[in-house]
């Protein structure tokens, strides 16, 4: 602008017709430049697609890990609960019991006696609880437990909708170690909770290759290293058993 001022108007006029004829002269972009331009153009795009893969794939993963802590936990309560009341009434009759196998758990009761006893119309219900009659076979007195080959844990046959892999169950003594059943205090239990369904984890959670061995309270390996790409977490508590060993 500065130029355009200092100069005379015939200068000016030349400026101007040059100008116009460069701008007249240009002929678009070359077939060099449009291929620079769609290049630039496409590592932008993938760039920004695969910001946004990056996220999706973070947050698919934290929710399936959340699913993952919440499964393990709604097992281990419900585990936790039925084994704490386990073997009623307190030290047993003949028929109580709470036995364990490596993908099963069974808790025998005897807190019903098949009457209606206030009355109410319906056998055994909760308020008339706690009534033994020496038997095992009336309404709620058989819990099992077992872990199926879908890794589902089932209650009764039941499935509970949640995603373990491994129930690990030890009864100990009071010294912790593995007890009899005339010895045993407390229940340890561990779960391993796995994300995902189905045979293989979605495409579109994090990679994760997992090469862990997984161990009970008695440093037993309950899950060895299974090296595929599943994410797992182990819970482990320990129980009192409030039925045995009542002093
Ligand atoms: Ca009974
Ligand atoms: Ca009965
Ligand atoms: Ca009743
Ligand atoms: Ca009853």
């Amino acid at each position: 602008m500065i130029t355009l001022i200092l100069m005379s108007p015939r200068e000016v006029a030349v400026k101007l017709h040059q100008t116009i004829r460069t701008l007249n002269n240009s002929r678009g972009f070359s077939l060099i430049e449009l291929m620079v331009a769609i290049a630039i153009f496409s590592i932008v795009v993938t760039t920004i697609v695969a910001a946004f893969q990056s996220q999706l794939r973070s947050h698919i993963t934290q929710q399936q890990v959340a699913d993952m802590q919440q499964n393990g936990r709604g097992a281990m309560a419900l585990i936790k609960r039925d084994l704490r009341d386990g073997g009623w009434p307190p030290n047993g009759d003949a028929n109580t019991s709470i036995t364990t196998t490596p993908t099963s758990l069974i808790i025998v009761n005897d807190f019903h006696n098949g009457l209606d006893d206030d009355g109410d119309g319906v056998i055994d219900d909760p308020e008339e609880k706690w009534m033994p009659d020496g038997d095992s076979d009336d309404f709620g007195e058989r819990i099992v437990y077992t872990v199926n080959a879908d890794n589902e844990l089932t209650r009764n046959g039941e499935p509970l909708g949640l995603n373990i892999e491994v129930m690990d169950i030890v009864l100990v003594n009071a010294a912790g170690t593995p007890a009899a059943p005339d010895d045993m205090v407390a229940a340890q239990i561990s779960l391993i909770a796995r994300a995902g369904e189905g045979a293989t984890p979605s495409v579109l959670s994090n990679k994760h290759t997992d090469t862990r061995e997984y161990r009970n309270k008695q440093d037993e390996v309950i899950l060895p290293a299974q090296n595929d790409l599943f994410r797992r977490m182990i819970l482990t508590t320990e129980v009192k058993l409030r039925n045995y060993d009542v002093k």
